[in-house]
Order: structure tokens, then sequence, then C-alpha cells
């Protein structure tokens, strides 16, 4: 009986003395993470009592931002905590909305960067617990929530700029910037405690969102890093913790990145135009707009992480929640087309939609229904069989050659799409996904040549470089050059047109230059002008701006190489020539 007791003892402290041993390879960390691909964001503070609104004048930008945007003072922007009473504060409803929107995970705000704590710490006062009238820590509600769910709890903690401490970043009306020994302090003294709190109060952590790294030190990214992997293996670092050090990489908030993207990377995205809540953003984005990004982000192996802004109340807003049931809607029915699924296997964008794969399966997002037939080049392998997801069997037909195997995939279907959003499509694969690798002319007749799938020729020194959108940034040297190869399977006449794009909401783009394109063997020339708008397809807030440049006739099918060589750029320009693609179209 006593060696019993005794061993049970021995068990029961077992897990204590155990913890910071066990070690977790990053690519094991990740396995719960990439076959999640949905989650959640949650931005929650006192920044929501205003809600974008001081002394009754509303404040331009970030619903959070508002304490730096407004200058306000500590002393007045502490007060905010005595109002912030989020008396209709419910985890299993929150947690019950991300579920139903098919969200795996959720990230919420534990600090931001006003420095207020939103769960119960030990290591300041302005938290919550100690600073509010609801006098209670929701984060261990949404930890509970989230345990009976079997949703990831993840936190969001600002680790370099806080706007409360005089030794943390960022608060330039109140204090000066502190120096690296003052800086050194405040992480010291509040951060390292406070990540170690997150780790330690609310069990297992997903993991931790850290955000603008700004003048955080190599060491202290790294000391926080290893502080999170030794109190919790598995839990993961983001991208912004800094210096590369996090587990995997976050885009630019709102952007879905082009093409092959070497690590495991994740795009926050805003549901309006605000991550904490504003009562006058109204702007919200559509259902089918969501749809299409998660689909867009999975097709380029990325997770999509979609923001809530709650009251100060507690509320999600309703909008929010109209537009995420309805995304689960969709989720329910297309689900597998999404988790776990890895990337588009062709390097390039298909004219109709978006792909995803899987062992064995490939799935065609299809957003422009092209009518009673769809057409896939450059699939080699053979397919078993097709499947509308939200509906049945579809017919098709296999076209091959003796030289490449089999080369089109033709689809029969229904005349109108089963889901206006996005219907999509499952091909099941004999064997392993086999692609053409190269650009091609699709079906549509369009050749489409974007400049992460050409050969850039530099100028000594030139920053010129395809963004994470894929789109060129800082192309203003008219030396630098791209060159393509392409396949024409359907002769013509082509008109050459230049796609670039602008800033976010339109915001900002340089027309001006003189550009030569070289086709085949024919130069056409002419300048970028704003000859017409166009969506971008996967992002409606970074908007297409087309200039039409001349025709090319193109007699025999067969592979052929493009140019795009500036003849001039204008000095002094902010943006340069921001080249998402040089696009053949059929002559009318
Ligand atoms: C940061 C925060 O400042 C903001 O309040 C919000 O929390 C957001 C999710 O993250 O803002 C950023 C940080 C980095 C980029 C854009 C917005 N970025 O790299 O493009």
């Amino acid at each position: 009986m006593k060696t019993c007791l005794y061993t049970l003892a021995l068990v029961a402290a077992l897990p204590v003395l155990a913890q910071p041993q066990k070690t977790v390879d990053p690519q094991q960390r990740l396995e719960w993470w990439t076959e999640a691909r949905f989650g959640m964001f949650i931005h929650w503070g006192i920044y929501t009592v205003p809600a974008g609104e001081w002394n009754g004048q509303p404040v331009r930008g970030l619903g959070e931002w508002i304490m730096n945007r407004s200058k306000i003072p500590v002393r007045d922007y502490e007060k905010l905590a005595t109002q912030f009473n989020p008396v209709k504060f419910n985890a299993d409803e929150w947690v019950a909305v991300a579920k139903n929107a098919g969200m795996k995970y959720l990230t919420i705000t534990s600090k931001h960067h006003d420095g207020f704590a939103m769960y119960g710490s030990k290591v300041s006062p302005y938290n919550i617990v100690d600073a509010t009238p609801f006098h209670r820590d929701p984060m261990k509600d949404l930890a509970a929530a989230c345990q009976r769910a079997g949703i990831k709890l993840c936190f969001y903690y600002s680790q370099t700029q806080d706007w409360h401490e005089p030794n943390g970043v960022g608060n330039t009306w109140d204090f000066k910037e502190p120096s690296p020994l003052e800086f050194e302090k405040y992480y010291n003294e509040k951060v390292i405690p406070q990540v170690r709190e997150l780790l330690t109060n609310y069990g297992p952590i997903g993991l931790i969102w850290f955000d603008t790294p700004r003048n955080i030190t190599q060491e202290q990214s790294q000391k926080l890093a290893d502080l999170v992997h030794q109190l919790q293996p598995t839990c993961l670092v983001s991208g912004r913790v800094g210096h590369g050090l996090g587990d995997y990489d976050s885009a630019g908030d709102n952007q879905i990145s082009m093409g092959a993207v070497k690590r495991p990377w994740e795009t926050p995205v805003t549901l309006n135009d605000t991550w904490g809540f504003k009562k006058d953003d109204h702007n919200w984005k559509p259902a089918q707009v969501l749809v299409r990004q998660l689909a867009t982000t999975s097709s380029r192996g990325g997770n999509y992480l979609l923001n809530v802004g709650p009251t100060s109340e507690g509320v999600i807003p309703p909008e929010s929640v109209e537009r995420l049931a309805e995304v689960g809607k969709w989720m329910k029915v297309n689900g597998e087309a999404i988790y776990g699924t890895s990337a588009n296997p062709f390097p390039y964008d298909v004219p109709w939609g978006v792909i995803t794969s899987k062992p064995g399966r490939l799935y065609l997002h299809v957003f422009r229904w092209p009518g009673k037939e769809l057409v896939l080049y450059g699939l080699r392998s053979k397919v078993q069989q097709a499947k509308l997801l939200a509906g049945a069997l579809v017919r098709f037909a296999q076209k091959e050659d003796e030289l490449n195997g089999y080369t089109a995939l033709t689809l029969s279907l229904p005349a109108q799409p089963l889901d206006p959003n996005d219907s999509v499509i499952a091909l099941d694969i004999a064997g392993k996904v086999e692609v053409d690798p190269s650009l091609q002319q699709q079906p549509d007749l369009t050749v489409t040549m974007p400049p992460q799938l050409g050969d850039l020729h530099k100028s000594p020194g030139s920053q010129a470089r395809p963004d994470s959108r894929g789109v060129m940034e800082r192309w203003t040297r008219a030396q630098d050059w791209i060159e393509w190869s392409f396949k024409v399977n359907h002769p013509g006449a082509f008109d050459v047109e230049l796609v670039t794009s602008q800033q976010k909401y339109g915001d900002g783009w340089d027309g001006g230059q003189r550009v030569s394109i070289e086709i085949a063997s024919q130069k056409v020339s002419g300048l970028v002008a704003d000859n017409g708008k166009e969506d971008n397809p996967s992002n409606p807030y970074w908007p297409y701006v087309i200039s039409k440049m001349g025709q090319v006739k193109i007699d025999k099918a067969g592979t052929y190489s493009a140019t795009l060589k500036p003849d001039d750029i204008p000095t002094g320009q902010k943006f340069g020539l921001t080249v998402v693609a040089v696009r053949l179209v059929p002559a009318k």
C-alpha cells in the first residue's frame, strides 16, 4: 500500500519534471497548423470603448491604433479600462462562430500595442481582471470553450511596441524612445514574464502570434522563441517574432502570396478595414470574397487567418457572424478541398479559379463558371473519377499524345455553377499527380506571363523583385528586364497587354514608363497608361491596371520566348513598374 501511494505521488510529479526536456522538431509542430488552413483572428481590447472616435471626432486608420493616432496620453487612455465591461461576452458563442465557419484555431490579442493585458496578469495591474469593472479573465473561459470544441487556442502578443510603458517602443508623445538598455528592462520585466504566464495558465496553446518586431535584437527574438518552445514544445512561434526566427512566415496584412512560397505561411485578413472594432467601418467583404481568398490562399500553400473585432460589450458584430456562417456553409460541403491540402501543382494560375491538391487528388475551385465544358491543360496523370463536391459525378475525357502522354482534360459540366462563390470539382488521380510545369497558353486562348515565372535580368545593385503578392516592386531602372518561355497551343493574332497593380484600395500607381515587349520575335512598344482597370481575382483591394501595347501574330503552335524591357522609366517614381503579367489575349 505504501509503495503504491509513493508511486502515485511520483507519477503525479512526473509531468512537471518531464516538461522542459521534451523536444519537438519544427516540422512536427506545424502538422496541425498546415492541416487546419483556416483560423480566426480576434482583436479585442479597451480601444473598443472609443471604437474609432475620439473627442466626438472619427479617427482615421485602424481601431486598435487610436491611442497612437490621436496621441492619447497614457493617463487618459488608461481611463478607458474603467469603462470596459463586456457583460455580453460568451466564450462558447465566440468559439461556436469560429467552429461553424470551419475554422480550426483562434488567435486572440492577449496584449496589443496599447500594452493592456486582456487576461489576468500578475506581472502588471494594467489588465482586464484588475483594471476593469469586468474583474474576470475571458481567456480562462476561452481556453475551456476551445477545449470543449476541439479548437486550438492561440495568443497574439505585441512584444516590442507597448505604448503604456516608458521603456516599451512606440509611444513618442508621452515618452522618449527607450535606449537599448531601457528596452531590455521592459523586455525582461514585462514581455518574458507575461509570455510565461500565457504559456503556463491556459493549458495547451497552439501558437504565439508576435507582431511588429521593430528594433528587437536577434538575441531577444531568439530568447522569446526558445522560451515558447521550452514551456510548450509543440507551440508555434509566428514569423513576426523577428529576425526570421518564427516557425512560419506572415504575409503582409490582406496579402495573398503568389507562386511557390518556400516556407509555411499565413496571411492575416480583415473582414472590413480595421482589426479592432470601429463603429463607423461598414466596408464588409462579401462572403464570396472570403471563400475565394481562403481557397486562393490554400492553393498557394498558406493559412488564412480571418479577423473579427468584438465590441466592448463582448459581441462579435452580426455582419461578421453572417458572413462567417456563409463561409461555413461552403466549408461543410467543400472542406476537404481546403483542410490538409497542398498548393496548386502547376506553377501558374488557371484562368477560371484556383487548384488545391492532396496525394492522389486535385481540387478544381471554379470561380468563373465556363458553361458546359471546362478544359485543363498540362495534367499528365490519368484521371480515374471526377466529382462535384456539391453534387454528382462529372463525365470527362482525356486527350493523349505519343510524345507527352495526357495533355488535355475535358470535363462536361452543368450549364450553371452549383455554388456561385466556388464550385469544387474533385479529381481522383491514378498514382502521383504529375503536371507539365511549362507556362502555356490556356484553353481560353490567353497566355499570362507573371514575373515570378520569368527570368529576371537585373542590373547591378537593382532592388527589383516580385513582392509577396507576385507584383514587381522597386522596378525603377530601365536596365532591368524579364524573359519568359511559353507554349502556344492555338496560333492566331493576339493583343499584347501589360498588367500592372495599384496599391491597396487603389491608392498609388505610377504610369508613364515606356516599355517594349517582344513576343516570338515581334516587337511592340508603348506607354504604360491606364487603359482600364480590372479586378484582381484573388484580392479586390489591389486592383489591376491594364495597358494595351499592340498586336502580334503567331502562325504555328510551339514554344516561343517573350521579353519585357523598359525603354524609359521616369526618375523619382515611388512604385515604379508594378508588373503583374504580360498577357496575350486573342485579337477580336
Ligand atoms: C500589425 C498591427 O500593428 C495591427 O494593429 C494588427 O494587429 C495587424 C494584424 O498587425 O500591423 C501590421 C503589421 C505588419 C504588416 C501589416 C500590418 N505587414 O507586414 O505588412
